[in-house]
């Protein structure tokens, strides 16, 4: 048994805002686990942070002509804003630049070099000779040794996901100058994972069966691989220094450094810090993304153990990703729903984001967010289930008793059974959450408000009043305590709600123990008039979210794109024999039952024809009357839905596929050639 938890959420990149893939992954499921042991009386220690190191900081900074200090600066203070508002409890929202960490990092490096756990090693790495700065991680890009696609990183292809070196890639290029890096020698320190190899799977393998199939397997798989000594230093300015003499210009690896950052934050939120990394009576959770694996249950606790005298984790439930609309949320696409705008976009509506996220919830695998789906669960569930319950509970006690509790007389069988059903329910929630599994203790919850809705449809209590007042006040008051339970149980999920629902049931403090009794709220009591704890979701909502979406995807479509490759050469002669002239747009009409085809008369200084141009999408005719354009003049003839066309007008076509006719520059006159 244990007698207090740590729970740690993986550090977000202070390189831009969270969206819902990170919370899906990692933040809403730890604040829930958090919530949850406060409320069963639990000593919990829950720590957050930015993680303000690393290269994609330093090359955002690049490409706004700022210094990563302002960029971290930036974001640190949305991203914990945004938390905030949310509801995630955090006690501790820290940051790796702040001063404990730098020096706490510090130590733990020096502390395994002067124990010898490190090895030195040089070797040769890629460098940019026109920058004169090696090129670490993200600083160089080519072409990815595994699956043959561009734009793989230094550490690891997005394309196939497999992580690699620098000089793993095929073409590198360096980021900062675009030129071809030489290898250069440089030394480093490596932590030789191998030698932990035998403790981490006695650890894992042996006495952690429990974990999460996905945590467990991609551990086993590196294990069985075999480990190998990886670098915890790099050739960087941005960063925290090598403590060692002679290492100038080398800082720490940021995934080095950043788990580091629990225990500064730990050292930050308490002078007791120690307690909960040393003492054997603590657990640690650590919450995190499928991407995070490796270094949170191979890299750092090797680094814990070279260490000596921490705890390592009991737990690691990492999430699998959430897509977004069907497609991979994407920070530079720009494919995301950002939770801060979320906030300022959907104000009050922490609850349903939280909601739906756990419904949907990537436990085991990959999900999906749809704004559609996320309307749907409002509407249906949490308008229609949770709040109909609760709101017909309570305006039917202001009704017949004016807001008095009333007392309830003998407990009929169905009574009986429903108070059973309930208790079943969240022996179940209680058992999914102690096993983090979050998205089915969701539904326990709801199955709560799912049995108070059958009750009172079952009871009639507005029929009964008329006959049997004895017995509508039993339903009434039990309809009660199963309102005062769903206060109780739904806290984890959406605080803000229980929040609301136990002031108005008069309910001082919310206790996990609470839940599965009937009597919370006493005989007599006045509870607060009856309120709407959620609302319709309206299309336009939706809509407006979607055409958002739409919006960034036109605009990647739009960065993307790049010309297409230049055809076959050709000499003089073959142009030559291309008539190409201008003209002027006398008439423009669209053609009956062709969506796509706009016919023209057109002035050609010859005597007028005929041309007949599929643009109609992108034009009105009217607005290319009188304008001078250019066609093909010796274009065969051909027919287009009963119409003679002869020639050709000529457009360009845009990048979104949009046609835009070509016309000379100043006026000239019509049958002209053009060459
Ligand atoms: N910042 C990576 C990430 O956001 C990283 C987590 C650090 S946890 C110590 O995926
Ligand atoms: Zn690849």
């Amino acid at each position: 048994m244990y007698k207090r938890t740590l729970i740690t959420s993986a550090l977000p990149y202070a390189n831009g805002p969270v969206h819902i893939g990170h919370l899906a992954g990692v933040y809403v499921p730890a604040d829930i686990y958090a919530r949850y042991l406060r409320l069963k009386g639990e000593e919990v220690m829950f720590i957050g942070g930015s993680d303000e190191h690393g290269v994609p900081i330093t090359i955002k900074a690049r490409n706004e002509g700022v210094t990563p200090q302002d960029i971290v600066d930036r974001y640190h203070k949305i991203i914990k804003d945004s938390f905030e508002e949310l509801g995630i409890s955090f006690d501790i929202y820290g940051r790796t630049t702040s001063k404990t960490h730098h020096k706490t990092a510090s130590d733990f490096f020096r502390t395994l070099y002067d124990k010898g756990e490190f090895i030195e090693k040089t070797s040769e790495q890629l460098y940019d000779e026109e920058a004169g700065e090696f090129l670490a991680d993200r600083y160089v890009v080519g072409t990815c040794p595994h699956c043959g696609k561009d734009g793989a990183y230094g550490d690891q292809c997005e394309a196939c996901g497999t992580s690699l070196s620098p000089s793993d890639l095929i073409n590198p290029k360096s980021k900062l100058s675009g030129s071809t890096p030489v290898l250069k020698e440089t030394s480093h320190w490596y932590l030789p994972l191998d030698k932990w190899e035998p403790k981490l799977r006695e650890w894992i393998l042996e006495n952690h069966k429990e974990w999460r199939p996905n945590v467990y397997g991609q551990c086993k798989s590196w294990l069985d691989l075999g480990l190998q000594p990886r670098a915890v230093s790099r050739d960087l300015k941005w960063g925290i220094p090598v403590p060692v003499e002679g290492a100038e210009g080398k800082v720490l690896y940021v995934w080095f450094d950043a788990p580091i950052g629990y225990i500064s934050n730990t050292i930050d939120a308490t002078p007791d810090w120690e307690k909960w990394w040393k003492d054997p009576e603590s657990r640690m959770i650590h919450f995190i993304g499928k991407d995070n694996i490796v270094f949170h249950c191979i890299v750092f606790p090797s680094m814990l153990m070279a260490h000596g005298g921490y705890n390592l984790p009991d737990n690691v439930p990492a999430n699998e990703f959430l897509n977004l609309e069907d497609d991979k949320i994407s920070t530079s696409r720009n494919w995301a729903v950002w939770l801060h705008e979320y906030l300022r976009e959907l104000p009050g509506k922490q609850d349903v984001l939280r909601y739906v996220l756990t419904a949907n919830a990537p436990e085991t695998k990959d999900n999906n967010f749809t704004w559609k789906d996320f309307q749907a669960r409002n509407n249906n569930e949490l308008v229609a289930i949770l709040g109909n319950f609760i709101n017909r509970a309570t305006v039917l006690i202001h009704k017949y008793y004016g807001g008095m509790i009333p007392a309830a007389g003998d407990l009929s069988e169905s009574d009986k059974s429903m108070m059973e059903e309930v208790r079943e329910s969240i022996r179940s929630l209680s058992n999914n959450l102690d096993n983090f599994k979050f998205r089915e203790g969701l539904k326990d919850a709801m199955n709560v408000a799912r049995i108070g809705n059958k009750y009172l449809a079952d009871n009639e209590p507005w029929k009964l009043i008329k006959t049997d007042p004895v017995r509508t006040a039993t339903i009434l008051n039990l309809s009660i305590q199963i309102c005062a339970n769903l206060a109780v149980i739904f806290e984890p999920f959406m605080p803000f709600m229980a929040a609301r629902l136990a002031e108005q049931l008069r309910l001082k403090e919310l206790k996990w123990d609470m839940a599965g009794s009937f009597d919370l709220v006493a005989d007599g009591i006045e509870i607060g008039s009856p309120e709407l704890l959620f609302e319709k979701i309206d299309d336009s909502v939706v809509e407006f979210q979607i055409n958002k979406l739409e919006d960034a995807k036109k605009k990647n479509i739009l960065d993307e794109w790049k010309p297409a490759q230049v055809k076959e050469t050709v000499e003089f002669p073959t142009f030559e024999k291309m008539d190409i002239r201008v003209g002027k747009v006398l008439e423009c009409e669209r053609i009956p039952k062709a969506d796509k085809l706009l016919k023209f008369k057109i002035d050609d200084g010859m005597g007028g024809r005929t041309i007949v141009s599929g643009i109609a999408k992108f034009y009105n005719p009217e607005e290319l009357v009188g304008k001078e354009v250019c066609f093909i003049a010796n274009f065969a003839p051909r027919k287009l839905k009963g119409v003679e066309s002869q020639g050709m007008i000529l457009s360009a076509e845009d990048a979104d596929g949009r046609l835009v006719v070509i016309s000379p520059s100043g006026p000239v006159k019509p049958g002209s050639s053009v060459g």
